[in-house]
């Protein structure tokens, strides 16, 4: 068979922070040993996406093509790829699973340590390199491992997933990311296994803070409590099974910990951080209950930035924090598993879906998630 050769195709490169991305044809690479092209199908954002768009300060750099959350088939692959061959169907996932690793061969973690997460311009495999051009021969950095922003893409096969080419793209896509990250509680994982009839507090109630709410509502919670300053969110949570609304900004003098302590007559089962605040860490470990309670972060804050915790509250409670990256899964194994629940008509996929667009309208498809008026938008090549 000949060796794969460059694709010229259509991609949309964020030129500048916060500026509208550029539709452009750019040149992609063929697959180098251990790394896979794909066509993407379909792609969505995540507010990553948001975050590295706007960022002007380091690990910020560009040309860059973002996007991480999509569905593909398998174009080409490059030698020693035994895992997937041109056609397969597979999810990309930011975070890598090698398989091979001590972390990757436990079950205990997802945090490969062949290819420990950082967020890079480059391939993982091969140092300061990129598989994108643009049409001055110009270099155009990746992003997240994944760069979906593309009709072609090259990924490291350390971050393909291979799945059943029969689930619906628009669907399938968004366990590349997001939805993962959050019902990654409803699959039995040691680190948050919320048991039935627990109470639950959510920290942001945006598409990660609700597919929290979707895990819980799969592993039966009976309370499901969600933290937002936005009040139209509550009628949006409770689609997603969040049973009670508290608004941070309207807790006239108390904090929200105090409130929350109240409601639930001495503090929630499980808390999830999912906005990225260091303040919203504190606030719910103040608020998971002594004895049991257990605090789980999804989000990311600025790097940097301080937690300050209650030396008695850490010391002589009993209680848990405990820290995550794509809510502690492991890509290979689970994310087949969330599928098969989703197949099972068990985990709703269809209701993060507020809208569906072509790719090339990808800059109102920002403009929607900067304004907080979609979950997910799917887009189409
Ligand atoms: C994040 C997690 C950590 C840094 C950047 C990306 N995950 C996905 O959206
Ligand atoms: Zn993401």
């Amino acid at each position: 068979k000949s060796s794969p050769k460059r694709i010229r195709c259509k991609a949309a490169v964020c030129r500048k922070a916060g500026e509208p991305l550029v539709m452009e044809e750019i040149m992609v690479a063929p697959p180098q040993a251990y790394e896979v092209r794909i066509r993407i199908i379909c792609t969505t954002l995540c507010h990553s996406d948001v975050t590295f768009w706007k960022l002007q300060v380091p690990p910020a750099c560009f040309p860059r093509i973002l996007g991480h959350e999509a569905i593909g088939i398998v174009e080409s692959v490059g030698e020693n790829v035994k895992e997937v061959v041109e056609g397969d169907t597979v999810l990309p996932t930011f975070m890598h699973d090698c398989g091979e690793c001590v972390d990757c061969k436990s079950h205990k973690s997802n945090l490969c340590s062949k290819f420990p997460f950082k967020v890079s311009p480059w391939m993982p495999r091969y140092e300061n390199s990129s598989r994108f051009t643009d049409l001055n021969g110009q270099t155009l950095f990746h992003f997240l491992n994944v760069s979906s922003f593309s009709e072609y893409t090259v990924l490291d096969v350390a971050n393909v997933v291979k799945i059943d080419s029969s689930v619906p793209p628009s669907r399938a896509c968004l366990l590349s990311c997001g939805v993962s990250t959050g019902t990654s509680l409803s699959w039995n994982l040691e680190f948050a296994k919320v048991e039935q009839g627990s109470t639950v507090v959510i920290f942001g109630l945006g598409s990660i803070g609700l597919a929290v709410a979707e895990g819980a509502r799969l592993c039966g919670a009976s309370r499901i409590v969600g933290v937002d300053i936005n009040p139209s969110k509550f009628q949006v949570g409770q689609k997603f099974g969040v049973t009670d609304f508290v608004n941070s900004l309207t807790c006239e003098n108390k904090r929200v910990s105090e409130v929350i302590n109240e409601m639930t007559g001495g503090g929630a089962d499980y808390c999830f951080e999912c906005v990225g605040s260091s303040y919203l860490v504190e606030e719910a470990y103040a608020c998971c209950r002594k004895g049991w309670g257990k605090t789980i972060t999804l989000g990311v804050d600025k790097p940097g930035s301080q937690i300050c915790l209650n030396s008695s509250d850490v010391l002589h409670q009993g209680k848990i924090l405990m820290g995550s990256l794509f809510g502690g899964l492991k890509a290979k194994t689970h994310i087949p598993l969330l599928l098969k629940r989703y197949l099972n008509n068990e985990l709703e996929l269809d209701k993060f879906v507020t809208h569906e667009m072509k790719f090339e309208d990808i800059n109102d498809a920002f403009q929607l998630l900067v304004e907080g008026k979609c979950i997910r938008c799917v887009l189409w090549m």
